[in-house]
């Protein structure tokens, strides 16, 4: 076998062994639940094994989504003692039982592009026009209960929600939640170095968050008013921006056409705010912090998250491109998650500087719709090189290539079918 084929061999059988029945774990041991964003890039590479797989991935994780269209980060679709925290401490009630908070919602974007690949095209039509409905209250459920006074950005309330989870974008906002004073059990450190996830600290602030909804009643209109942690992040917002305008595309072409004035009018006042976000010296966009109402200080590669969703002005589009140079040179094994010019960048930890690959996938496409095809390439290059050198983890050291996190990883193995290989 040679080299391309071998790399395609290996990520379908990445998917192949993560795959419990309809869903994909993320990787074994340390992720044993279907997660929200990453069901949607897995699904994405589930097309380049099995198309009617691929659609599953979204039926099954849809199984999980609330009454008010709310669809979880995590979906518990059986027992496992190797994650904590597992249902029993979020105590949401329902089968299949789930947490109370989202992910970035990039379902409907890949389910257009599922939609449009696919051969198949009348199965793709009956699983489209029956997820529709579901993905349609999901984003509307996003609007209402997270942009309440209409401002158009919607807030988050748990660093997991933005699915950066100890991005330094976070660190001010983490401080003012408390520490959790009871004892716990952390299990992730059973599969992965200290050095590369999260510290104990910030921990006993993400306890404390899931102890706070639960004493809430899950309640949107108490979390909105008292939620220690309460921001407005811009990955997350481009990526809801990205699927609303996707979804307003597919009510094209799905069988039955339906009002969608108040998805239209949303994503039209988000285009309105997202240049207050904008910084002028660092060329990208920043998070909002919500309750001192204004963005945070720091550069971290979600800035560059409005290429994506067509958001940036052409002027700032090449301003970031520029930027995304610089930043491959300082580290030139993927896009880092945090700039490696920011005191807080740790190239080994998690979402403090690693490069993962559906970020830089994105960001690539993002980079193609504003015609930066160069630099889009680039990112596919050293996408590609990292996966060769370290195979297909978690996540990867921006300036070795160091595979880090856990191996054999779903999402990298999906975006690497569809992007890479
Ligand atoms: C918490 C599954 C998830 C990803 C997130 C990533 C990590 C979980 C954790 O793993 O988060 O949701 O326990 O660390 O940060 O983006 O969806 O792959």
């Amino acid at each position: 076998m040679n080299k391309l084929d071998n790399l395609v061999a290996q990520a379908k059988d990445i998917l192949r062994t993560n795959d419990l029945g309809g869903y994909t774990v993320p990787t074994k041991g340390l992720y044993p639940f279907q997660w929200n964003w990453d069901a949607g890039v897995t699904a994405l590479g589930w097309l380049y094994v099995d198309e009617l797989r691929a659609w599953t991935e979204f039926e099954k994780l849809f199984e999980g989504q609330w009454e008010n269209g709310m669809v979880p980060h995590i979906v518990f679709h059986q027992e496992s003692d190797d994650y904590f925290p597992g249902p029993d401490q979020w105590k949401v009630e329902g089968n299949p039982p789930s947490t109370s908070i989202s992910q970035p919602p990039l379902l409907a974007t890949m389910v257009r592009i599922i939609y449009e690949q696919s051969k198949d095209k009348e199965l793709a039509q009956t699983k489209l026009d029956a997820l529709m409905p579901k993905l349609i209250r999901y984003h509307e459920w996003w609007y209402r209960e997270r942009d309440p006074e209409n401002t158009g950005l919607v807030s988050s309330y748990h660093p997991w929600e933005s699915g950066m989870d100890n991005s330094p974008a976070w660190d001010d906002v983490l401080q003012r939640v408390p520490q959790v004073t009871r004892p716990y059990q952390r299990r992730d450190l059973n599969h992965v170095d200290s050095k590369q996830r999260p510290l104990k600290e910030q921990y006993d602030r993400y306890i404390y968050l899931v102890d706070f909804f639960r004493e809430n009643d899950f309640d949107y209109q108490k979390i909105y008013q008292n939620c220690p942690f309460h921001t407005q992040d811009i990955s997350l917002n481009a990526v809801l921006q990205r699927g609303t305008l996707d979804l307003i595309h597919l009510n094209k072409v799905a069988s039955v056409a339906v009002d969608m004035s108040s998805l239209e009018a949303s994503a039209a006042k988000a285009e309105e705010v997202f240049p207050a976000l904008w910084d002028a010296e660092r060329h990208l966009f920043l998070n909002r912090d919500h309750d001192l109402a204004k963005t945070i200080p720091v550069s971290t590669s979600g800035g560059f998250m409005p290429l994506y969703s067509y958001s940036a002005t052409p002027e700032q589009a090449a301003l970031m491109a520029a930027e995304i140079k610089e930043w491959l040179v300082l580290g030139p094994s993927g896009l880092a998650s945090t700039s490696p010019l920011e005191s807080t960048f740790d190239a080994k930890r998690y979402w403090r500087g690693p490069s993962w690959l559906h970020i830089n996938w994105m960001i690539a496409d993002g980079l193609k719709h504003y015609g930066h095809d160069d630099v889009a390439e680039q990112l596919r290059q050293v996408s590609r090189a990292i996966i060769e050198q370290s195979g297909y983890f978690e996540y990867f050291d921006p300036i070795t290539g160091e595979g880090c996190g856990g191996k054999d990883f779903s999402w990298t193995a999906a975006i690497a079918l569809h992007w890479l290989l």
